[in-house]
């Protein structure tokens, strides 16, 4: 499948603005993809359907996780982290793409997991920094994201979790498991630096 093929296909699924913001994030990933080393390809299949699920209907999505076995702590927290595994789910079911790390990196995009690899960190990056975001601190990750992956997700993941926090809504646990697990990691591969 070529790139107008699967922009064809995701196209049908949302909404015009969400359609410019996924070729907003392909083409980020993309120039993360070349800038940290990934297979382009790849980045470019995940950011093109990451958002895939995001305008299925909460009954709909809440039934594919139950009956899929899905982390069912995803009930108890907002419906807006449902569209990321539920949209893997459907990416792999309805479309046919079989790659494991296309699918994850559309299974964490939302939340981020522990161990994130590199394409699920770019596709999460490219997601929160893609050219039509405009959240207060998105220019200063996009400047950290030109050298530093690991402390561009980082901050990307602070800033989500005190907005979140600001807003008094609560936070799921993994992506406050992904905050922690990232900093550990980045004190200690940087030298304790942030
Ligand atoms: O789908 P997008 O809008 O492009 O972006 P996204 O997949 O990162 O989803 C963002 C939404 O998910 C936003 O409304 C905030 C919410 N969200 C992200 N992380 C968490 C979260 N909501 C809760 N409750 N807890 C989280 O950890
Ligand atoms: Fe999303
Ligand atoms: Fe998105």
């Amino acid at each position: 499948m070529n790139r107008e093929e699967a922009l064809l296909i995701v196209k049908k699924q949302i909404t015009e603005h969400r359609y410019i913001h996924t070729i907003g994030v392909m083409e980020t990933a993309i120039i993360l993809a070349r800038r940290y080393g990934e297979d382009e390809r790849k980045a470019e299949t995940a950011a093109i359907f990451h958002d895939y699920a995001k305008f299925r209907k909460k009954q709909e999505m809440k039934n594919i996780i139950i009956r899929e076995n899905m982390a069912s702590d995803l009930l108890l927290f907002d419906t807006e982290l449902w569209h990321a595994p539920v949209g893997a789910y459907l990416v792999e079911h309805e479309v046919g793409i079989k790659d494991l790390d296309i699918l994850n990196a559309i299974k964490y995009h939302t939340s981020g997991r522990v161990t994130m690899t590199l394409l699920e960190k770019i596709i999460y990056l490219a997601d929160y920094i893609e050219p039509g975001r405009h959240f207060p601190g998105v220019d200063e990750v996009r400047d950290v994201a030109e050298s530093d992956l690991d402390l561009a997700v980082i901050m990307a993941l602070r800033n989500t979790i005190s907005f979140l926090m600001i807003k008094k809504q609560p936070i799921y646990p993994d992506t406050f498991l992904t905050y922690n697990d990232m900093v550990k990691q980045y004190r200690q591969e940087k030298g304790g630096k942030n």
